[in-house]
């Protein structure tokens, strides 16, 4: 991924997402090379990654299942409800056949950014918690503690951000899409096995 394409890609995102959007995702686009930076991951894959991740956002719902309809990408009951989760499978697609991504670990980290999944790879981690703790996020609880966790510790960040996306879906009575609690209760035990190896050391 050169500079050149990354800056075509930034123009690209800023002509199709809203403004607020698009500030969001700048500031994904370079948490994600700070956390890259500091997590000896590559800074441009993470920067593209960053800019195309929400680029299905502004598609409309209608629209954005009758792309999963005509390419045959599966729609599961939460997602059918909540079709604002379709944006991360409707953006890695996009990612693949209009941009020409054809790095599986960045078409992953777009796929996954919602929900995460078992077995992230270093990027998806990166780009996934990038999404929540970037410049321009206020709501959410414990912001300032799992900014800087990011930077500490990354599955104890990923943890903390499942943890608290999970009861507040569960506090709100939204929906939970299975992947979401798959992903955190994967999380939880590979953290506490490498917790009890350190014990143990
Ligand atoms: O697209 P963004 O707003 O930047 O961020 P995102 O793609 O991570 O979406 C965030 C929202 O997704 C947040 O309000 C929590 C919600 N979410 C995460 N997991 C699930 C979920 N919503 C439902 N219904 N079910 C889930 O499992
Ligand atoms: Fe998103
Ligand atoms: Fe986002």
């Amino acid at each position: 991924m050169k500079a050149a394409d990354i800056k075509k890609i930034r123009k690209k995102m800023e002509k199709t997402l809203d403004a607020k959007r698009f500030e969001h995702t700048l500031g994904v686009a370079y948490t994600a090379a700070s956390l890259a930076m500091r997590y000896d991951e590559d800074i441009n894959r993470a920067l593209t990654a960053g800019l195309l991740h929400d680029c299905a956002k502004c598609i409309s719902n209608e629209k954005k299942i009758a792309i999963c309809e005509k390419h045959n990408i599966p729609i599961n009951e939460v997602e059918r409800e909540n079709p604002f989760l379709l944006h991360a499978k409707v953006g890695s697609y996009m990612a693949m056949k209009q941009f020409n991504i054809h790095d599986q670990d960045i078409i992953n980290a777009i796929l996954n950014h919602t929900t995460g999944r078992p077995g992230m790879s270093p990027l998806e981690k990166i780009v996934y918690i990038a999404d929540y703790i970037e410049p321009g996020r206020k709501q959410a609880p414990n912001l300032q503690l799992i900014r800087k966790m990011a930077f500490e510790n990354i599955d104890q960040a990923l943890v903390k951000i499942l943890g608290d996306t999970l009861q507040y879906l569960e506090s709100t009575g939204t929906p939970i899409d299975a992947m979401t609690q798959k992903t955190y209760d994967f999380y939880i035990l590979t953290n506490k096995q490498c917790a009890n190896t350190e014990e143990n050391l």
